[in-house]
């Protein structure tokens, strides 16, 4: 019988589609192991080979751990809300929604071509009312809550509110806006319900606020700042410029220590943890105060360097702060407003890249030095960010490369406190050297230094240690159409949130995608988004009346809402209307623990998700405090990209081989007109567009047209795509899949090459041929020979720790070694061919579950023990013994391994081989060392 990969893939996807083979049981005693992909955004394009590599790694791992007796949990969804579909919707005037689930469709049926082991019956999409129902609510519990530094949690505001009502704010320590004012419990309830609402919305973990957000005219919307890449957009490289909105924000800021320190706590890549620490940006120094010289005013600066404050010359504000202006004196003011006006025009990014500018005015202020009282110029200058510490330094040229450059430029002192230290070029920024010249610090070294002056400033009530973190709050909102609406409506201008009994909110019908005249979000084009508050329900915005009726939030949420908390949603065994989750469902299934994915979402999906976590968490809600246990990114399958070459000027096209000196341009071709030897079909080229139509080819010698190869990211408009279907069609799953592992170590990027398959697809054809003679089943009853038992034990042995180390592509090599050998031992043994099937299971689990089959099984090979290492069939039995004569090794004789001395020395004197070294002399001696040599004497 021939290897029929197409029949036997396709049956093997029905019987567990049939069976439910990979659904997970929320009731098992065994133990729990859960397996996680990030879930797709289904775009319109489809998948192609790169996207599935991460896919069938964790398939893989998933179908070993169902082999090792473990109660598997492996989901897949869809994260179906965004940018494409609602792009596509504004060109077309399709409903994104129905776009979304065209594409899911696709998504789904090539998926199911590649025998993955996902449990369906759990799917979620982002996009699904049943699905944001469960967002909105989690937003409704983050409105509901602030976070207190005390306990280190979040907790009601309910909590807060009785505090307040009893003794104001004084002794409140929680994370809040800078601006909130002391209040008296006694002025609290004399408050109006407006202002009270003001104040707790200070405090709350989602807050509404008037930020500086990053706005892209363009798309039409507020970016995050991992959405922006070099200055532009991610998607469309549009401009984006600095801009105030009233915007949701999350107080992700609060969790910014515990986000660092749960790093410590979980098994991913020391890259992944540096970049997520980067981000939070933890700096360890003091806020110091610096009084403006006559006049009230006080300015605080945040610095690392408090053991530097002797050599702090000047001061430098960002043009943006508060004080600026009202600390300018006259004859300064056109100088400095000028300058103000001329910052506000670059991006923050570029402010921070560009170190070489340098640019500032001097406010004609000057500060008093807290320990010299010396008068201290304050100046403006942007390599200060109005958004950092408190956008205001003290300047020490002598120890900061920037304050150094600028003092240098404007003239201002640079005064050296650091002993035996040369800074007549630059600034001197390390910290292992003793202070000088610094009255109390003098002779101190870094440490002992800073703790003195952190003590000093204490006494005088003009600092204190502090630490600060560059990770900002997340600006949650929208402007957008195809995103979780908000359960908001504004009553008096504040933000009420909708009971819950009420949820979900569902998206309003609307005639075009696009933003309105008046620059509102696309709901504003909604006719029927209204809040009656009696009735519960959306209605006409006719009826409001801002008595019962009242208008509805404008903005969406953005893309990382839903998948952040997903993976919990999966847990559920059926669909909760009461619940996100059941209880008994997190405490089962608790976290992931092995979570794999792309590298892109590093320092946005990844930390968002650990902080609502976190944040569920706090509130009772789940009962674990890290989502990922492990996690691992795949590395890209880049494309190879194939080249046409046009003469430069003309309608005519030279094959690779043909160009000579002239110039020529190359030309991206679909990748799909070139076969594996590079040729290119010349006619299907021509049809591809128009303008090619009427082109000419020069051919080579054979008549053909070469093309040249190029590797790049693969990518739909360098028309180097490879389709999965494809490969399925022509080779099967089960190669593709064991192709995709071969290609190299999983996190590494590796480029994708067609004609290599051919390699592991005759692999997977000789698989089939062992268990194979003569088209019938071979796999007999009788004596397994002791090299066959070597050969199943090695490959046993190297295969299981290959997929403990995710070392994917190694195994496949194995499994070569492995049916080359049992080819040539002829093996046919049930013995070794049983548990070879098993082994090969999660790399090509069809083929697999077929032979299982055929040797006569009746349930599916998934759950099938995984084969046991065993260590003596590894042991050698014999040894090949170096016999030598006088030290010189002559040949050598493979004797069993536990023969005496006596025995070992009458078998080689026995030797034909030794009688002709002797040539009929009696040797002197002859010295055995069993197991190792034989070394004959005289
Ligand atoms: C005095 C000093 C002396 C400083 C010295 C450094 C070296 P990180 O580690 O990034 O937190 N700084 C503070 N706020 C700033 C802002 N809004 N914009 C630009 N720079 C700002 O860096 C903290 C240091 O960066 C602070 O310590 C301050 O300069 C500067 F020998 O203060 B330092």
């Amino acid at each position: 019988m021939q290897y029929n990969f197409k029949e036997i893939e396709a049956k093997w996807q029905q019987y567990w589609a049939k069976n439910q083979t990979f659904k997970a049981s929320n009731h098992s005693d065994k133990q729990k192991f859960y397996v996680l992909d990030m879930f797709p955004y289904p775009s319109g394009a489809g998948l192609h080979v790169g996207h599935p590599l991460g896919y069938i790694a964790s398939d893989i791992y998933a179908r070993f751990k169902r082999h090792q007796g473990f109660n598997v949990l492996h989901p897949q969804g869809y994260d179906s809300f965004g940018l494409p579909a609602e792009q596509y919707a504004i060109q077309t005037g399709q409903h994104p929604a129905i776009t979304t689930k065209t594409n899911i469709a696709r998504y789904r049926e090539q998926l199911d071509k590649m025998g993955f082991s996902f449990d369906w019956s759990r799917e979620v999409r982002t996009s699904d009312p049943n699905y944001y129902r469960w967002t909105q609510w989690i937003f409704i519990q983050l409105f509901e809550s602030y976070y207190c530094n005390d306990a280190q949690q979040a907790r009601p505001i309910a909590e807060l509110e009785e505090v307040f009502a009893k003794e104001g704010n004084a002794n409140i320590n929680a994370v809040c806006d800078e601006d909130v004012v002391s209040f008296s419990g006694e002025d609290w309830k004399n408050y109006a319900d407006k202002e009270k609402q003001a104040i707790l919305l200070k405090y709350r973990l989602t807050y509404l606020a008037e930020t500086e957000v990053n706005w892209c005219p363009q798309l039409g919307t507020v970016l995050a700042n991992d959405e922006i890449v070099n200055g532009v957009s991610e998607r469309g490289g549009y401009p984006v410029i600095r801009k105030k909105m009233k915007q949701w924000s999350m107080r992700i800021s609060a969790y910014a220590e515990r986000l660092l320190q749960g790093l410590d706590a979980i098994d991913w890549t020391e890259s992944l943890k540096e970049s997520q620490r980067n981000w939070i940006g933890k700096s360890v120094g003091a806020e110091v105060e610096f009084r403006v010289q006559n006049s009230e005013f006080r300015v605080q600066v945040f610095t690392t360097r408090p053991d530097t404050i002797f050599g702090a010359t000047f001061m430098t504000l960002a043009p943006e702060h508060d004080l600026v202006l009202k600390i300018t004196t006259p004859d300064q003011k056109e100088a400095v407003e000028a300058y103000i006006e001329k910052t506000s025009k670059r991006s923050e990014r570029d402010r921070m890249a560009d170190v070489k500018t340098i640019s500032g005015v001097f406010t004609g202020a000057y500060a008093e030095h807290p320990f010299t009282k010396e008068p201290v110029p304050i100046w403006i200058g942007d390599y200060v960010l109005a958004s950092y510490g408190t956008g205001a330094v003290m300047a020490v040229p002598c120890g900061d490369q920037r304050d150094y450059d600028f003092a240098k430029h404007y003239n201002i002192p640079i005064k050296n406190i650091f002993k035996d230290i040369d800074i007549s070029e630059n600034a001197y920024a390390e910290k292992d050297c003793v202070i000088d010249n610094s009255d109390f610090l003098n002779d101190l070294p870094y440490k002992k230094a800073t703790k003195r002056a952190i003590f000093e400033l204490e006494k005088l009530g003009q600092g204190k240690g502090k630490t600060n973190y560059r990770l900002r709050d997340a600006v949650f909102s929208r402007q957008r159409y195809w995103g979780e609406p908000f359960p908001v409506y504004y009553k008096d201008g504040m933000p009420q949130m909708i009971d819950e009994k009420h949820l979900p909110i569902q998206l309003p019908e609307v005639e075009k995608y696009l933003p309105t005249e008046e620059g509102e979000p696309p709901l504003g084009r909604a006719d029927v988004w209204a809040w009656d508050t009696e009735k519960n329900e959306v209605v006409s915005n006719d009826l409001i009346d801002e008595e019962r009726v009242f208008p509805l939030e404008l903005n969406t949420m953005p893309g990382w809402a839903g998948s952040s908390w997903y993976f919990f949603r999966y847990m559920e065994d059926s669909i909760r209307d009461e619940v996100f989750a059941s209880q008994e469902a997190l405490d089962y299934w608790q976290n992931v623990d092995l979570y794999i994915g792309g590298s892109e979402h590093a320092t946005g999906h990844l930390l968002y998700a650990r902080f609502w976590t976190k944040f569920l968490k706090d509130r009772n809600l789940v009962p674990i405090e890290e989502p990922f246990k492990k996690l691992i990114n795949q590395g890209m399958i880049l494309g190879e990209s194939a080249f046409v070459y046009r003469i430069k000027g003309e309608n005519r096209f030279v094959s690779k081989d043909l160009i000579g000196e002239g110039k020529v341009q190359p030309i991206h071709t679909d990748v799909s007109f070139v076969n594996l030897s590079n040729e290119l079909d010349v006619e299907a080229f021509k049809h591809w567009r128009p303008e090619f139509k009427e082109a000419e080819f020069l051919l080579n010698e054979n008549g053909k047209y070469i093309v040249g190869r190029e590797v790049e990211k693969m990518s739909k408009s360098k028309y180097n795509v490879v389709n999965p279907d494809d490969i399925c069609e022509d080779f099967g799953a089960d190669t593709l899949r064991m192709y995709e592992m071969f290609l190299g170590p999983l996190e590494q990027a590796k480029p994708w090459n067609t004609a290599g398959i051919t390699g592991v697809h005759n692999f997977i054809k000789k698989l089939w041929k062992l268990y194979h003679s003569n088209d019938a089943l071979v796999v007999s009853e009788e004596k397994t020979s002791k090299e066959s038992l070597k050969t199943l034990h090695k490959t046993i042995k190297k295969v299981t720790e290959d997929i403990e180390n995710f070392s994917f592509n190694t195994s496949v090599s194995t499994f070569m070694i492995c049916v080359n050998e049992l080819t040539a031992q002829k093996c046919t043994s049930r013995e070794v061919l049983e548990p070879l099937a098993v082994l090969i299971a999660p790399y090509a689990p069809h083929i697999a579950e077929e032979l299982w089959q055929k040797m006569g099984h009746q349930e599916s090979i998934s759950r099938v023990a995984y084969p046991k290492f065993d260590e003596k069939h590894l042991v050698e039995s014999n040894k090949n013994y170096p016999i030598s004569f006088n030290g010189k090794m002559r040949f050598t004789l493979d004797l069993p391994l536990d023969l005496s001395k006596e025995e070992i020395e009458k078998a080689v004197m026995q030797d034909e081989r030794t009688q002709k070294q002797l040539e009929g002399r009696t040797p002197k001696k002859v010295i055995v060392v069993p197991g190792k040599i034989v070394n004959i004497v005289g």
